[in-house]
């Protein structure tokens, strides 16, 4: 039997961030639809992610995302968010929207523009110090679309030299979380394209350079929660960026498509320590939510996260490995799927309740009249969106 009391604790210390760009306007590259209350600025996204802090008690950290959060002032923005009861998280640095990277950023052929994405990056730094983050994210779109385009060896070098130079400009605490992604926009070959690069370049660079897995960014079929057990036990798991995916990149609520994989990867999280905060796993949500209102859709993966992470909790650790010693195949996949099977959303809402909290967070955002008030407020300006 699991510890009842030591499950609790764990859920009570779980802590999961939300990236400011899940309250802007998104959409496909067919469309974009326009929600009304969506924030207009940092400030606003901040404040919104203040309340579904306020809702969950898990949330106290968001993202940001250079440039779409340039702001003239990180340590006013940083204090805002500290009014608001929550902090800025992991700056994401952004080096795939300017016309100057066609051929790519930190891999581009151009020297000039090479110096152009290390420059941002850098600037991304003094986001970190300016707003006290610890992390900073760094996804490339680089990589090309046809055999031929490009040298592949070559490129690899220009983002060793560009993550070089950033890494030595981190601080003691502050660490790059390098993350891959298997295609897109690059069709035939992406730069950073699987978990093997971002680790290999993390060894060259140093312990502080570890490795963010996004769920949706790996081939149909491919076995997440083993990428996970593996770095996690040699050290190298520096985050998670969450969604589902039932395609590609589809950026949906985590857990949507399949949460039975969410838990897989949670029990492979507890498992192998990664929920104890000295593991330094941060749980970032990476999502967009097109057509659904995005403050409750923040609050739903949360609590779809918080599911998995109890499921993963109740997992009798000792059952499983005495199974797994005897060899007993049915037994080790029963215990697994006996925690898979419990419904923890009693539990979860008992731990709300002891918390102070609405224990449906989803209805009490209903009730809170926020959605009619940002409704009402913002109006005029310009919604927040992929560019602003
Ligand atoms: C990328 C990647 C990054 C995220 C952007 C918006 O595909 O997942 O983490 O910052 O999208
Ligand atoms: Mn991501």
């Amino acid at each position: 039997m699991q510890d009842i009391e030591a499950v609790r604790a764990a859920l009570r210390a779980q802590r999961i961030e939300t990236p400011s760009w899940a309250y802007g306007n998104s959409g496909t590259r067919f469309k974009v639809f326009a929600q009304e209350g969506v924030p207009r600025d940092p400030y606003e996204k901040i404040a919104d992610a203040a309340r579904v802090h306020a809702l969950t008690g898990v949330a106290p950290l968001v993202s940001l995302h250079i440039p779409w959060d340039r702001v003239d002032d990180y340590a006013h923005l940083a204090a805002h968010a500290h009014d608001h009861g929550v902090r800025i998280g992991a700056i994401n640095a952004n080096v795939f929207q300017d016309d100057a990277y066609r051929l790519g950023s930190v891999t581009n052929p151009d020297a000039r523009v090479r110096r152009k994405a290390v420059h941002h990056l850098l600037a991304c730094v003094d986001v970190l110090d300016a707003t006290g983050s610890r992390d900073l994210k760094l996804w490339f779109a680089d990589g090309t679309n046809y055999p031929g385009q490009g040298d592949i060896a070559t490129r690899q070098a220009y983002l060793a030299e560009a993550l070089a130079e950033v890494y030595a400009r981190l601080s003691a605490d502050q660490r790059i979380l390098l993350e891959y992604k298997l295609f897109e926009p690059a069709f035939y070959m992406t730069d950073v394209p699987d978990w093997g690069t971002a680790y290999a370049h993390g060894l060259e660079l140093g312990p502080r350079a570890v490795v963010c897995v996004d769920t949706g960014h790996h081939a149909p079929g491919t076995n997440i929660e083993f990428i996970v057990a593996f770095l996690l036990s040699r050290g190298r798991l520096g985050a998670f960026d969450f969604n589902s995916r039932f395609y590609a990149d589809d950026d949906l609520m985590v857990g949507a498509a399949d949460p039975f994989q969410l838990f897989r990867i949670m029990h492979e999280v507890v498992r192998g320590g990664g929920l104890d905060p000295a593991a330094g796993v941060n749980f970032m949500l990476d999502q967009c939510h097109n057509i659904e209102p995005k403050i409750p859709a923040q609050i739903r993966s949360v609590a779809n996260v918080q599911e998995a992470t109890a499921k993963a909790l109740l997992v009798d650790a000792e059952e499983l490995a005495a199974a797994q010693q005897a060899g007993d195949v049915l037994a080790a996949n029963a215990v697994l799927m006996d925690a898979y099977a419990t419904d923890v959303r009693p539990l979860l809402r008992e731990l709300r309740e002891e918390q102070g909290l609405a224990p449906d967070p989803v209805a009490a955002y209903h009730a809170s009249g926020y959605a009619e008030r940002i409704r009402a407020e913002r109006v005029g300006g310009t919604q927040a969106g992929w560019g602003a």
